[in-house]
């Protein structure tokens, strides 16, 4: 059988994904395609497991029971999201450890967001309702993503991130109807959260190196800013309900858009978390450095057995 150009190949493969067949790992991809989806689902579990970070320094403080119980089950999901997307990495070729060592040297991304701290328990309501419902907004339409491991990863992740959402937001209801002190806690974390919530899509369109090309392999399914807009109408009507403010004075309803509009973001702002200059960037790689080492003697004795049991199986 003749066998295909490169040009042929990628011809092939852009017709697959117009005709919406998923990629499977075992399928021919460009190089580029397989590059892009590494970078991108190895920083989404970063994101994950640094994400545990702020909320997991709450749970000894959660104000009740029923409190502790929730939030225990949600930063153990966010492990567990963490685990699928390394697994889906590795269905790419990809050393996982490798990918972890790169964030941990600063050559590999997690999402802006976790660089920020959670100061009152408030936060851990806003970062429920906001981060995790900014997560949502991109990962549903993650859930159509072309490859197919990443996309049936995001379909179980996403019921669970909307759990995460509703908890924080009925969290912080409770508070904004408490006493005074307690609204104002929940409308400070609110200030304090939504613009490096809007953040979390990404730089606008125009400035977003990745976009067209992951659009156009429909890894994306729509771009950084419209996610974003999605978002801020659809969250804006929820603070309304439970009596906060979103802090933008220019936020209103356009009517022949049919969209909020709002202020301008201050990009400054997201490329110097990016750069590392965030108010946790530090602690929060410092953290994740520790982990691996104080647990290398857990990865130590789980591959001794498995080579141990290999060994056993050829002799
Ligand atoms: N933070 O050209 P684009 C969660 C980087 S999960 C840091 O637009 P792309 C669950 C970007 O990587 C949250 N870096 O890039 C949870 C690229 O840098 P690179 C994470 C950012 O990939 C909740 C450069 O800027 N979700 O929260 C950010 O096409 C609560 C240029 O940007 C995902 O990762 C940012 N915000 O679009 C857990 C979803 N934005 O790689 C615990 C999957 C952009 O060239 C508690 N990822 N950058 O060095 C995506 O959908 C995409 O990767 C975007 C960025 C939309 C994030």
């Amino acid at each position: 059988m003749k066998e295909l150009s490169i040009a042929e190949l990628e011809a092939k493969f852009q017709d697959k994904i117009d005709r919406e067949i998923k990629i499977e790992p075992n399928d021919w991809m460009p190089d580029a395609y397989r590059k892009t989806l590494i970078r991108q689902i190895s920083q989404h579990a970063h994101s994950e497991v640094v994400g545990m970070l702020p909320e997991g320094n709450w749970i000894t403080r959660a104000p009740n029971l029923r409190r502790k119980a929730v939030l225990l089950a949600k930063v153990q999901d966010e492990a567990g999201h963490g685990l699928y997307l390394y697994s889906s990495v590795e269905t790419l070729g990809a050393d996982r450890e490798s990918t972890i060592d790169d964030m941990h040297a600063g050559k590999a991304k997690y999402s802006s967001i976790f660089n920020y701290p959670a100061l009152t328990w408030a936060d851990i309501g806003a970062i429920g309702w906001l981060v995790d419902g900014a997560a949502i907004m991109n990962q549903v339409a993650l859930c159509r993503t072309s490859y197919g491991p990443y996309a049936r990863a995001m379909v179980k992740i996403c019921k669970e991130e909307s759990f995460h959402q509703r908890q924080g937001y009925e969290s912080l209801a409770v508070l904004a109807k408490g006493s005074p002190e307690q609204k104002a806690m929940a409308q400070d974390a609110l200030n304090r959260f939504w613009w490096p919530a809007l953040m979390m899509f990404g730089p606008s369109d125009a400035d977003s190196p990745h976009s067209a090309q992951s659009i156009k392999w429909k890894i994306k399914r729509l771009s950084n800013d419209e996610l974003r807009q999605n978002f801020i109408d659809a969250t804006v009507p929820q603070a309304e309900l439970i009596g906060l403010t979103v802090p933008d004075s220019n936020l209103k309803w356009n009517e022949s858009r049919g969209h909020y509009d709002f202020s301008p973001i201050n990009w400054e702002e997201f490329y110097q978390v990016l750069e590392g200059n965030g108010p946790c960037n530090r602690e929060r790689i410092e953290a994740r450095r520790k982990a691996k080492e104080n647990g290398m003697w857990v990865r130590e004795a789980a591959n001794a057995f498995a080579a141990k049991r290999a060994m056993k199986k050829t002799a």
